[in-house]
């Protein structure tokens, strides 16, 4: 992952914004648990039609921080997606024209069920939740995100995987004519994540189809990706096109680019530096200029959630 140049600097990183301060404030009462306003019904997913769309019957999630997210614009212009360019302006200016629909996810490998499923009709068994995420990149910066999403358990109980199925690759498309970045080998396409089952089975993990309410927008990952809060922004792959249970662990993409760098893991750890530079600190995006660089917390403060699941795991050794 490249690091940050001066010039990528957007102002609006630099003044705060304040357009979205009331509506922030809305989502804050909604995330209360056990807040009346809203009540959404279990009647699964309302299946969001394209980006931008509002979506309905979402429901408050008690594993929402409480932390005040960032603007709609932070969150929709300042990205990573390799796919449409490697600077962060460049996912926002150049995935405009993609076409995220129809769209097909095919889930494969040791499970009772497998097949190759419409994006609509996959999700539309679970229940969608916002989920209000503290997200830390590997780049130093971080920013807090309201998603939409589906329970990645449930999607994963749903398929019922067998014993040998220790891993989940994921996969996003790849097809150089709609994403243009796969047109530069910057990577080894596609890009390709995993998580072991345990991880991908944790209540924190999501499959996002939405942010603030409405439909994703494609530079953040339309249809539908993945967001692991408690790991480096890298693992949260966009626009899946395949889930696959697997006995091994999986190669993922950064792993594969630079594997001194880069681990399976990816846990968000302050006292495991990146070979270049250090993770003790993070820049929260839309901050000051003056604001000082806040400190990164261990699994990203979602150590209480997830902690369990590397005991005995030598951290250094398995970043
Ligand atoms: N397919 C794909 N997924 C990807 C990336 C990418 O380049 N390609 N970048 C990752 C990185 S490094 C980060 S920090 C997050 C950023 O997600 P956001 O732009 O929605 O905040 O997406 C991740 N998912
Ligand atoms: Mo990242």
């Amino acid at each position: 992952m490249l690091i940050k140049k001066p010039a990528d600097i957007r102002p609006s990183e630099i003044t705060s914004e304040s357009n979205y301060f009331s509506r922030r404030n809305f989502m804050r009462a909604g995330s209360i648990v056990g807040a009346a306003a809203i009540a959404a019904p279990a009647l699964g997913a309302i299946v969001p039609a394209g980006s931008g769309e509002k979506l309905e019957g979402i429901r408050p999630s008690r594993l929402s921080t409480d932390e005040l997210p960032n603007t709609y614009e932070d969150v929709t212009t300042y990205n990573n997606y390799y796919e449409f360019g490697t600077g962060k302006a460049d996912p926002f200016r150049n995935a405009q024209d993609f076409e995220p629909r129809p769209w097909t996810i095919t889930v494969d490998g040791h499970a009772e069920k497998t097949g190759s499923f419409l994006f609509e009709d996959f999700i539309k068994p679970f229940d969608l939740e916002e989920r209000i995420y503290r997200m830390r990149c590997v780049e130093a910066w971080s920013m807090v995100i309201p998603w939409v999403g589906i329970s990645l358990a449930e999607v994963i109980k749903s398929f019922k995987p067998t014993s040998r199925a220790k891993y989940v690759a994921f996969e996003t498309l790849h097809d150089p004519v709609r994403m243009p970045g796969q047109s530069r080998r910057v990577l080894d396409w596609p890009y390709r994540e995993g998580l072991t089952i345990a991880e991908a089975t944790n209540p924190l993990a999501i499959l996002a189809v939405g942010v603030f309410g409405e439909a994703l927008p494609n530079q953040n990952g339309a249809p539908i990706r993945l967001v692991v809060p408690w790991k480096y922004g890298f693992k949260g792959i966009k626009g899946i096109v395949r889930m696959r249970f697997v006995e091994r662990q999986p190669k993922t993409s950064w792993e594969m680019a630079a594997p001194r760098e880069y681990g399976f893991y990816a846990n968000v750890n302050p006292n495991v530096d990146h070979p270049r530079w250090s993770q003790a600190r993070e820049r929260r995006i839309g901050a000051s200029v003056f604001a000082s660089k806040q400190p990164t917390q261990m699994f990203n403060g979602y150590a209480e959630h997830v902690a369990h699941l590397y005991d005995g795991l030598k951290l250094r050794r398995h970043y």
